[in-house]
């Protein structure tokens, strides 16, 4: 090998030596190795070569070739060790900072009350029943003792469809979930013609066209329905009382019964529940008479009209039954303090975060009827 070459090498070797990066370490690659690279130029001597020549020069040539080519293996792994020695150094993890943590839905608190309230009446022994939102006027109204003309359909503020219903009656949003209960009475006969006890409730989304700040044109709203025979008040008092208590998770709940009206049940009565104002918000507990005290109207409810148990094929000597219709939000807003009914339905998540449940906090057996504060 001729000492020009053996110096070219040496001198690759020290240039590879100074090369500061990948880039500098690959110039010098393509100046030997590349198609245009003097040891490639070197490579294409011997095929012009005589055979003797070729045996002669081939293997000093095949030699720098070589380590030239492992120099410069050797010196970009050498690089991009020390690459990432540097990068290493800086990317440092530090274990103490928080972990991300991803955004978690919560329960909305009108799903929680009604879950609630399907765990408690469960526990008494209701079963939970459901029905279309939109209903025709024969369900929503007729059926319940409210004929075309009557003037109780005036005060539900109804949402009409423009289309005729099936029977030719009108289509409409419901305006309570009683045409659940309508449904069930018709479900039962049919299916047992000389009637059956029904303990259900029908809890879900109820329209009214209204608006303010303790109206929203939908909210929801859970009705009772008792049927059986030798059914009084005494057995609604019962109920609605064991319910609160449970609901309100206190034993001191005071119910006052005040008569009133409802098509669909005789007699009617509307139920306050006693409270006390504390911090300027009201707090449930005492009779409403005594001082400081007030009542409160919370719910509707009453002994099923014999006209509404005729309807649904029964004999009203037979059987008779009391219903109750109740508003999820204001019993929402009552038990976790809220004041604004239409933050309801806003979807504002600062809100949701502050009065939402964890999936945790869902309700089990234990906070059911019979369980104390
Ligand atoms: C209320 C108040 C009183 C009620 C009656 C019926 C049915 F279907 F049995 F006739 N369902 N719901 C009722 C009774 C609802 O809400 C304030």
């Amino acid at each position: 090998m001729s000492t020009e070459n053996t110096q070219k090498v040496t001198e690759t070797l020290a240039r590879l030596a100074d090369a500061a990066d990948a880039d500098a370490v690959e110039a010098i690659r393509i100046e030997a190795l590349g198609k245009q690279g003097w040891i490639s130029a070197l490579l294409k001597t011997l095929g012009k070569m005589t055979p003797e020549e070729r045996q002669e020069q081939a293997p000093a040539i095949q030699a720098m070739r070589a380590q030239v080519a492992d120099a410069i293996a050797a010196r970009k792994a050498e690089l991009e060790a020390a690459e990432l020695e540097a990068r290493l150094a800086t990317e440092t993890l530090d274990l103490t900072l928080p972990a991300p943590t991803s955004p978690k839905g919560s329960v909305h608190p009108v799903s929680q009350v009604m879950d609630e309230l399907a765990e408690i009446f469960a526990d008494l022994g209701f079963a939970v029943a459901t029905g279309p939102e939109i209903e025709d006027d024969w369900y929503n109204f007729s059926a319940l003792n409210m004929p075309e003309s009557h003037p109780a359909r005036a005060m539900h503020d109804t949402f009409y469809f423009p289309d005729t219903a099936p029977k030719g009656g009108k289509m409409l949003l419901r305006t309570h979930t009683s045409p659940v209960q309508v449904r069930t009475m018709l479900d039962t006969v049919k299916r047992n013609p000389g009637g059956a006890p029904v303990r259900i409730i029908a809890p879900g989304r109820v329209y009214r066209s209204d608006s303010d700040a303790t109206h929203t044109p939908m909210f929801h709203q859970v009705e009772g329905l008792v049927i059986d025979k030798d059914i009084h008040l005494g057995h609604l008092k019962w109920t609605l009382e064991t319910f609160l208590k449970a609901f309100f998770e206190t034993e001191d709940i005071v119910l006052r019964l005040r008569p009133s009206y409802f098509p669909f049940t005789e007699p009617s009565v509307e139920v306050d529940v006693g409270f006390e104002i504390v911090d300027g918000k009201r707090v449930l507990g005492g009779s409403g008479d005594a001082p400081g005290h007030g009542w409160m109207e919370l719910l509707g409810s009453g002994m099923v009209n014999r006209r509404v148990i005729e309807m649904s094929g029964l004999d009203p000597d037979e059987w008779q039954g009391f219903a109750f219709g109740v508003g999820v939000d204001r019993l929402a807003m009552l038990k976790y303090g809220m004041d604004d009914l239409r933050a309801f339905f806003d979807g504002d998540t600062r809100w949701l975060n502050h009065y939402g449940f964890s999936h945790l906090d869902q309700p089990t057996l234990s906070a059911g009827v019979g369980a104390k504060a």
